[in-house]
């Protein structure tokens, strides 16, 4: 899979880079190892403001980590009321687009302005510091405002992403005994309202913890309100204050919990707390977004997962970076929504998951060719291994061949990126996240822990805390404990397999649960789905182990073609051949399965957990609320009786 192309910054790039050349990379990452308390401290004194200086930079207790005990500071405080002191008062923080076409640009100091207000309805409901508040609502402005309103008042919030069911929802509020829910009437997506109303509304049957709901007007399409519960949120402001100071917060002060799935049915409300997540949210702004003053920063997650958290929200907006927000779908009203948001607001970085660009690799190059996307200078890539056929389309078609890709390896856990390049700094190699950020020191072991040589494939681990890692699990610790440390004493596993190879890159191989072992062959699905891919007739993959009497496991892949007339028996084939070729004959898929989508998570990610069972039992169970379109599932169980 190793593809042996390797991509050196331009010397244009590097000229303004914040990290010049490898040198520069390895001066940094070295130092943050041999002198960490040195390396963090200065840099917290320089790239936050703190209330009062922390007595440790860091204590280890394993498996708990503490960052800057003793110091104390203010999320909030770090994202607006810095800047305003500062020529960027006046300067555009969020750059919003709903998606039926409204634009709003605001500044620091309006956006001050807006948290301070919402702060002053949260402080008039009762709720204080600690509390837990849920926030249900789509791509609105709202959003962050709410957020960073709780932020500001040592409330915990959660997002819940607002495509959520409300099962979904109601499991999150109780876990968290949550005192208020924050939301909107509904939310535009393709066209369609979303009605979150309603779904908060049957939630809340079962939520008795819930005092208040704040209801945001985006789609004004009438919902019902329950006297005494729920208010709208533009009668709250009326007459509200708009001085609202930040608390003084410990820099342990739990700053979110952010819902993911385990390996079990029931999702981890992962806790990341104040300082040391700000601080590396921050300082990644600069080292791998190498985000500038006048840059248009796009991240095009959605906020309710922690992509959106880390690089929409806090990140750059500690960073004091204009952030975007689209509202919408990537396809509505067509399929270049994305590249007209681009030409419009002269996007300079996009940040977007693999998903999405194979998702455009299939709509066609029409799309990005008809417009101006000469304002790029850097693209992002998270979430999933990028296979190298959509690593060259996003570099040729969309960056032109003169923006780098950061490909970012992180996880909801680790609260930013891990192993990411440097774009001024270290070569690029299609399919590799390259080398890790200072402070964090990976490596590859096996079953005992036992580091394996170069090119080997292992689990990929982190040996020492780094200041923005998850705390504990919400009411959890014990499973905090087993999940990632006990499994291999003393580290933290990712539940990622990887490999590094001889210069050092990691190469994720995706879930543990996902490498296959075929008549003792190791296979990666990535390795699978990333030549199934290649192959001119096929838009997307997913490929899972289903189980074989005689080879262990045998190859069963899910396909969506390209738009086209296709023979499916004579595609099936041709893709039998094709695999072989590119792999290997034991690689051979056993089974190919054509779909017109993939079941996938809100954030993009294949569930081929799904899949598996699909294959094995023709049955789904176990935890589903994280799916995007359940009804896709269901079309595979189907389609399977009729096999
Ligand atoms: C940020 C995010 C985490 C899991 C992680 C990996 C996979 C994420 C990459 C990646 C290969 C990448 N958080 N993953 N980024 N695999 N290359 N650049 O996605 O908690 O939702 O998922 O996603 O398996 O463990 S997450």
């Amino acid at each position: 899979m190793t593809d042996t192309s390797v991509y050196a910054p331009s010397a244009e790039f590097v000229k303004h880079a914040h990290v010049k050349g490898m040198e520069g990379y390895r001066a940094l990452y070295q130092r943050s190892l041999d002198h960490p308390e040195e390396f963090w401290g200065e840099l917290a004194e320089k790239e936050l403001f703190w209330f009062e200086k922390w007595s440790s930079v860091f204590e280890w207790h394993p498996p708990f980590v503490k960052w800057f005990a003793g110091g104390k500071t203010n999320a909030a405080y770090n994202c607006l009321d810095r800047h305003l002191t500062t020529p960027r008062k006046n300067k555009v923080a969020i750059v919003w687009e709903g998606e039926p076409g409204e634009q709003r640009l605001i500044s620091y100091q309006e956006l001050h302005r807006l948290v301070c207000r919402f702060a002053n309805v949260l402080k008039g409901r009762g709720l204080k510091t600690g509390d837990r508040v849920i926030i249900y609502m789509g791509m609105v402005p709202e959003l962050p405002v709410a957020m960073l309103a709780c932020a500001r008042l040592g409330i915990i919030h959660s997002v819940i992403f607002g495509g959520f069911s409300a099962e979904a929802l109601k499991t999150r509020i109780q876990d968290l005994n949550a005192q208020a829910v924050v939301t909107a009437d509904g939310a535009w997506r393709r066209g369609k309202e979303v009605r979150l109303k309603d779904a908060v509304d049957e939630a809340l049957e079962e939520c008795p913890t819930v005092r208040d709901v704040i209801v945001l007007r985006r789609t004004a399409s009438g919902v019902s309100m329950q006297p005494g519960r729920d208010h709208w949120w533009h009668d709250l402001e009326e007459g509200i204050s708009e001085q609202c100071p930040a608390e003084s917060l410990s820099s342990e002060q739990p700053l979110y919990v952010l819902y993911t799935s385990g390996t079990t049915g029931r999702p981890k409300g992962i806790v990341h707390t104040t300082g040391g997540y700000l601080l590396q949210a921050v300082t990644g702004m600069k080292w791998v977004f190498d985000l500038r003053d006048e840059d248009i920063y796009w991240c095009a997650a959605d906020i309710g997962w922690v992509t959106g958290h880390t690089y929409i929200v806090y990140g750059p907006l500690a960073a004091g970076a204009t952030t975007m927000i689209y509202e919408g779908a990537p396809d509505f009203p067509q399929p270049d929504r994305w590249w007209r948001l681009i030409e419009k607001y002269r996007v300079n970085t996009l940040y977007a998951s693999p998903t999405a660009i194979r998702a455009f690799i299939r709509h066609g190059d029409q799309w990005p060719n008809g417009h101006d996307l000469s304002s790029l200078r850097l693209l992002g890539s998270v979430g999933e291994p990028i296979n190298p056929a959509a690593w060259e389309w996003y570099h040729r078609v969309i960056g032109k061949e003169r923006c780098p890709i950061v490909d970012t390896w992180w996880q909801t856990e680790t609260g930013s990126t891990m192993i990411a390049p440097m774009p001024g700094a270290v070569p690029l190699k299609p399919g590799s996240g390259t080398l890790p950020m200072p402070g964090v020191v990976p490596d590859i072991v096996d079953l005992h822990g036992k580091p394996v040589a170069a090119n080997q494939e292992g689990f990929l681990i982190i040996r020492r805390p780094w200041p923005g890692i998850a705390r504990t699990i919400w009411g959890d610790p014990e499973r905090y404990k087993q999940q990632y440390w006990d499994r291999i004493p003393g580290v933290y596993m990712t539940g990622d397999a990887a490999r590094r190879d001889e210069d050092g890159y990691y190469w994720i191989l995706g879930r543990v649960d996902d490498v296959m072992n075929v008549s003792g062959h190791r296979l990666s699905t990535m390795e699978l789905e990333s030549a199934l891919v290649r192959h001119p007739a096929v838009a997307e993959a997913a490929v899972v182990g289903k189980p074989h009497e005689i080879t262990g496991q045998a190859v069963a892949c899910f396909v969506t073609l390209k738009r086209g007339d296709w023979n499916h028996e004579e595609v099936a084939e041709d893709l039998r051949k094709w695999v072989a070729k590119e792999i290997g004959g034991f690689a051979r898929p056993e089974q190919i399965r054509f779909t017109d989508a993939l079941p996938k998570t809100r954030s993009g990610k294949i569930m081929r957990r799904l899949l598996r069972e699909i294959v094995t039992t023709n049955a789904v169970t176990g935890d589903v609320t994280t799916l995007e379109d359940l009804s896709v599932v269901t079309r595979l169980a189907a389609q399977h009786e009729e096999d």
